[in-house]
């Protein structure tokens, strides 16, 4: 009877075991894909996060968090946010693959880059 009521708890254990790698895994998988839509976040005078990637046609949106104003512009000089005063957003679409380095014009420390595949 303890033997029979031992294997039990061992399988029980090890469902649970394997159940609970599972779901890690999966979540993990669904951020390799390139999204249509991304947000970046500007606080603490930098952008968080510097790098994203998104599909062609996708948009980007940026959303100041920060307590100054923040203006945003794409280093080949294609576009620009403007000045981005504290809680207000921008949006741009990138309809053009390639890596597009940008900037902020008042804090030359905050760059970034979206990567558009
Ligand atoms: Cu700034």
């Amino acid at each position: 009877m303890a033997t029979a009521a031992f294997v039990a708890l061992l399988v029980a254990v090890v469902l649970v075991g394997c159940s609970a790698t599972v779901a890690p895994s999966g979540g993990s998988s669904s951020t390799g894909t390139p999204k249509a839509t991304a947000q970046v976040t500007l606080r603490n005078i930098a952008i968080q996060p510097a790098t994203v990637t998104i599909a062609v046609g996708g948009t980007v949106t940026w959303v100041n968090q920060d307590p100054m104003t923040h203006n945003l512009a794409d280093d080949a000089g294609n576009w620009g946010s403007g000045p981005m005063a504290s809680g207000k957003s921008y949006s741009h679409q990138f309809s053009k693959a390639g890596t597009f380095p940008y900037h902020c014009t008042i804090h030359p420390s905050m760059t970034g880059e979206i990567v558009v595949k």
